[in-house]
């Protein structure tokens, strides 16, 4: 079974990937390409799992050369599940590319990463509500302290056995009648199956403009890409936006809307990391309590230096004369 860790950057991927690779990662790179990935092979029930750790992506509509050749990744190497993580203190911003991923239809985890950093900053999730939504299940974890990993392993795996697929949500009724008639015609003509994905997310990526899904084919079907330019314009006319901007609103839209139904904010808990940091950078006690370290510092090294200085002095002596 392979299994992909896709997410933003720094949420956590290669914490999570490392807690199970230690030394047997093995690090390649994309053919001809200087991005780099790495894999590992683990045991799990007994079976041998293939994990992947995939560069940090945005988004599944990227110009950038790491984010592309993630994707393109998850296309091509027949990926059993995902397990998309997110950090929990930046949830509304990593729901937009959980809801591209769930338009993949491959089985998928969601691993609420940095749980701690969400409670520092006062952010509950309602964990159960946000699986219901998406019907994906959600396992909390601090991958630093190694907390959820296993859980997380053992639901991926569940997923990858069972074929599970998470929910794909509508966008506004204007955008999804679209999309719905473009993909209807990416159905009959078989699209689709050449790039191996499902036909709605590939009339949502020609909406776009995507141009790893576009060049391939505007030499050899000029009638569907009429199609796709008199749907784009469609959307032109009626939202007064380009297309792929309409399309990034929706998602917007939609990811706020979830974290505002699943997450209640209290009181953020000030740690004591905090408290050092507003004293450290402050601009003018920052300055004193460098002084101050300073100072500390000296000290430590001549006072310590001090009492320490004679004895070590007479034990190098003594030994003087036995190397001689
Ligand atoms: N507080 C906290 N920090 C975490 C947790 N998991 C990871 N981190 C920290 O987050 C930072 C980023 O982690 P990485 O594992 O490098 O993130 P990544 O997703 O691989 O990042 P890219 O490869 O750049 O996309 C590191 O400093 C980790 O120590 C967690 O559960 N809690
Ligand atoms: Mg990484």
């Amino acid at each position: 079974m392979k299994i992909a860790l896709m997410g933003q950057q720094n949420s956590g991927k290669s914490t999570i990937f490392n807690s199970v690779a230690g030394y047997k990662a093995v690090t390649s790179n994309f053919p001809g390409k200087t991005v780099t990935y790495n894999l590992t092979k683990f045991n799990l029930f007994g079976q041998t799992l293939e994990l992947v750790d995939l560069p940090g992506t945005y988004s599944l509509t990227s110009f950038d050369l790491a984010e592309l050749e993630a994707r393109k990744y998850l296309l091509k190497n027949s990926v059993d599940v995902v397990i998309d993580v997110i950090d929990a203190s930046l949830l509304s911003r990593s729901l937009e590319l959980t809801l591209q991923l769930l338009e993949l239809k491959i089985p998928m985890v969601i691993c609420l990463n940095m749980i701690d950093e969400a409670d520092r900053k006062g952010i509950k999730i309602d964990i159960e509500k946000l699986s219901k939504i998406l019907d994906v299940p959600v396992v909390p974890v601090i991958a630093v302290k190694g907390k959820g990993i296993k859980e997380l392993f053992s639901t991926a795996y569940k997923m990858g056995e069972k074929k599970k697929i998470g929910k794909t949500l509508n966008f506004s009724k204007d955008v999804e009648e679209v999309i719905e008639k473009l993909s209807a015609q990416i159905k009959e003509k078989q699209i689709s199956k050449e790039f191996n994905v499902p036909e709605r997310f590939l009339a949502i990526k020609y909406l776009e403009n995507d141009r790893y899904f576009m060049e391939d084919f505007k030499n050899r079907d000029k009638k569907i890409f009429k199609e796709i330019n008199y749907f784009q314009n469609l959307l032109k006319e009626v939202h007064g936006r380009p297309p792929d901007v309409v399309i990034s609103s929706e998602r917007h839209h939609l990811s706020m809307n979830i974290y505002e139904s699943v997450v209640s904010l209290t009181k953020p808990h000030a740690s004591l990391i905090d408290y050092l940091d507003n004293v450290l950078m402050h601009p003018i006690l920052g300055y004193i309590s460098l002084g101050l370290i300073f100072y500390l510092f000296f000290n430590l090294v001549f006072k310590v230096g001090k009492i320490v200085e004679e004895p070590l002095l007479n034990y190098f002596y003594s030994i003087i004369p036995l190397i001689g």
